[in-house]
């Protein structure tokens, strides 16, 4: 192909510009309107406190006109110099603007998350494919109905300035702006959680948060208060079995299942009720970083996964998830093939009841400002709508209390759902009032119920006018205690089949897992507790375990009854669209532009992103280079092609975890040299050499793979 038939260069987004234009080498002198959100930026929706549409555009900028001015709107000539009495006396307690500039600088930041602190979120579509709507009468899941949706992901230990590829359960929090309300759907992207019991929140949460005296280490389960806890506590083992499996380090936001874990109870128009669980389903497959990865990624590029959500969106890579429904029959025990659906430890085997698809969710936009959208969003399970309720498991009752309530803290009173992020898209006619932060004006005097002087304003919602009613669900006879149903007191069935529906890749990652973290412990007590939670899970996998230690592995403590495998439980294997992967290309003044341009272009034709690493930055052939061997690092390409005659050390160790990685790796046969300095053999599996067209081709062809698991010793099951 010639070049000029090529994509014009400047076509294919070079995502992560800062702004919106590019600067000028000079101070700008010429006054402007304050700049619009880059095209790949939204706001949340323009409506009113009280859920009113506003007409203005989504993403209204906040700023207006060309001039600085007070935050009382008062225009300034200098925000440099503080008023003082002479160029050298002191400050004078009058100047105004250094106290307002000052004192709101000092009130900048609120309480981060309690859990949860570090996410990415963006805004997107919910479209129902109308599946559910013989189950349930909410109207954002009946037939064609298209909801704007917005969606947090989290990890849950760390602050908020942790690193993101931590081994750690990632949150995945979904608000839908329904014209019935706005319904939160709170979840992770583990199916089980660690505890039973909200009461035991607080305590696992200390257990794998820093030491209280050290603070140490930062977003990481790898040490003694997490391992002493879970070993004790033995119902988190099959929480901590699946945080130990690939899904602990996931490759991508993107590439993440999400659960809604508690069991929900859905209500149709006839009033029929379902007990349900929620899954969502990425469209680009269930994908891991290895641990090497996920380790280098943390010092390397510790925003990994924001910029990868962000990135991907402003490419056009759009995620897409299916969300789909375990539908369960609403028996008086809540039970379902002997598993108790009241229990979070516990999953439902797709094998036993199958997903059903009732829609699809598009990220489209990426948030205008981090603070007002991601941070200050509000996140609540008991944020409802007719036609979806809770159930008495009791770790979710325990929830119900807990969102409300940390917003009071984290965002500075009781108004938070004003917050423009948190409004509803439906009409809001509440008697609160007050409070701070209250941005509503509210007209009326009688702000409470009856009244006849706001004439009975506002009414209730009659039996056809689609209101929120709880549903009569029978409450069995029963005395008052401290206690729970017989079945929770099974801790050790689900993970051992967890483990055991793995493939061997899959579970040597788990030994490996489970070596690194208790070797992390310093107490030998620890270990050898958890060890015996192991045994009592899998013999093999305790002995690999306790072999990597040097400790012996003990004999099981109690009997655990078999379930069948789960085949849905792996991830490895399968082929998955490659939308937004990264292509590293490795060129240099030598390599002929046409070649790179043909390069570039052919990994841009199938939706993946390329990025030309050169020894120096500037420009090749009239095409951008986005990193040099000195900013390029292995875990930011999904593959890698040398296209380039010179072998830097630096590059030549990038291809060596590459490889070590499991990535595909093309090598022009100009830039041989490469395999020789990074020892890798040019006959290893996913290794190509050959003409640049071939092994670019080779490349994409490779990619939908994830991995070249060929290279893994262990075999594919
Ligand atoms: Fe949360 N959790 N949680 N949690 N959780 C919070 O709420 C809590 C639990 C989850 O992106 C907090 O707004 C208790 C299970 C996500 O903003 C807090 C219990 C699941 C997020 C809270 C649980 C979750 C949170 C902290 C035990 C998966 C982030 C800040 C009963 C189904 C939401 C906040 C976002 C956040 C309490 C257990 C998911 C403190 C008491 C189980 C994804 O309210």
């Amino acid at each position: 192909m010639p070049h000029d038939d090529l994509t014009a260069p400047d076509d294919i987004v070079i995502p992560g510009a800062p702004a919106p234009v590019p600067p000028t080498l000079a101070e700008p002198t010429e006054p402007i309107d304050p700049l619009p959100p880059k095209p790949d930026q939204t706001g949340p929706e323009t409506v009113s406190p009280t859920g009113a549409e506003t007409g203005l555009p989504p993403a209204t900028v906040a700023q207006q006109g060309s001039r600085l001015t007070t935050a009382q709107g008062a225009r300034l000539r200098d925000t440099d110099h503080s008023l003082k009495a002479g160029p050298r006396g002191p400050v004078l307690l009058q100047d105004h603007h250094l106290r307002e500039k000052i004192t709101h600088f000092d009130h900048e930041r609120i309480p981060e998350r309690v859990v949860h602190a570090r996410g990415a979120a963006a805004h997107g579509v919910f479209r129902s494919n109308g599946a559910a709507a013989s189950v349930t009468r909410a109207h954002f899941l009946q037939p064609g109905v298209t909801t704007r949706v917005f969606t947090r992901f989290s990890t849950v230990l760390g602050s908020r300035g942790s690193a993101d590829t931590v081994r750690d359960t990632r949150g995945f929090s979904t608000k839908f702006y329904t014209e019935e309300g706005v319904y939160d759907l709170v979840g992770n992207n583990i199916p089980v959680f660690f505890i039973q019991d909200a009461i035991k929140f607080p305590d696992v949460i200390h257990a794998g948060k820093p030491h209280p005296d050290r603070e140490i280490p930062q977003a990481q389960s790898a040490h003694d208060t997490f391992w002493d806890f879970v070993s004790l506590h033995t119902e988190a083992q099959n929480h901590t079995m699946w945080n130990m499996s690939d899904r602990g380090i996931p490759r991508s936001y993107r590439m993440m299942q999400g659960f809604g874990v508690h069991t929900f109870r859905m209500v149709n128009a006839q009033g029929d009720t379902s007990l349900v669980k929620f899954h969502w389903r990425p469209k680009l497959g269930t994908h891991s970083l290895t641990w090497e990865e996920a380790q280098l990624a943390a010092g390397k590029d510790p925003d990994f996964h924001r910029r990868d959500l962000a990135d991907a969106i402003e490419a056009g890579a759009f995620p897409e998830w299916d969300l789909a429904l375990q539908v369960m029959p609403d028996t008086v025990d809540e039970t379902f093939e002997g598993i108790d659906l009241l229990d979070p430890t516990k999953i439902v085997p797709e094998e036993l009841a199958p997903l059903q698809v009732v829609g699809t969710m598009t990220l489209n936009a990426n948030p205008t400002n981090f603070f007002a959208e991601t941070e200050q969003v509000a996140f609540h399970p008991g944020h409802l709508v007719p036609g979806i309720d809770v159930t008495n498991d009791p770790l979710l009752q325990g929830r119900l209390f807990s969102y409300l309530d940390t917003q009071i803290t984290r965002l500075g009173g009781p108004n938070f759902a004003q917050l423009p992020i948190n409004r509803p898209h439906a009409d809001v006619n509440d008697m609160l009032r007050d409070g701070m932060h209250q941005t509503a004006v509210h007209s009326g005097v009688a702000p409470y119920k009856p009244n006849s002087l706001d004439g009975g304003c506002p009414f209730h919602a009659g039996a056809d006018e689609a209101a929120f009613a709880d549903l009569p669900v029978r409450v069995a006879e029963s005395v008052k205690e401290r206690a729970q149903p017989a079945g929770f007191d099974d801790h050790y069935s689900q993970a051992r089949q967890f483990y055991r529906s793995l493939t061997p890749i899959e579970q040597q990652h788990v030994v490996e897992a489970y070596a690194f973290e208790l070797g992390k412990c310093y107490e030998q007590a620890i270990k050898e507790r958890q060890l015996q939670a192991l045994a009592n899970i899998d013999a093999e996998l305790c002995a690999s375990v306790a072999d990597a230690l040097g400790l012996p592995a003990p004999a099981p403590t109690v009997e655990v009854p078999d379930a069948p495998v789960s085949p849905a439980l792996a991830i490895v294997g399968g082929t998955w669209p490659v939308e937004g992967r990264i292509v590293g290309l490795f060129a240099d003044e030598q390599t002929d532009p046409g070649t790179l341009a043909r390069a570039r272009a052919a990994v841009h034709a199938v939706g993946a992103l390329p990025f030309v690493v050169a020894p120096r930055g500037g420009m090749l052939g009239g095409i951008p280079v986005q990193r040099t061997a000195h900013t390029a690092a292995s875990i930011e390409f999904d593959a890698v092609v040398a296209l380039s005659q010179s072998a830097d050390p630096r590059t030549a160790r990038l291809f060596d975890e590459a490889f070590r990685h499991g990535k595909a790796i093309g090598v022009a046969a100009v830039a041989e040299a490469v395999l020789s300095e990074a020892r890798i053999p040019a006959d290893a599996p996913g290794v190509v050499v050959g003409s640049p067209e071939e092994v670019v081709t080779a490349v994409l062809d490779l990619l939908p793979q994830h991995r070249v698991w060929e290279r893994w010793q262990a075999p594919l099951r």
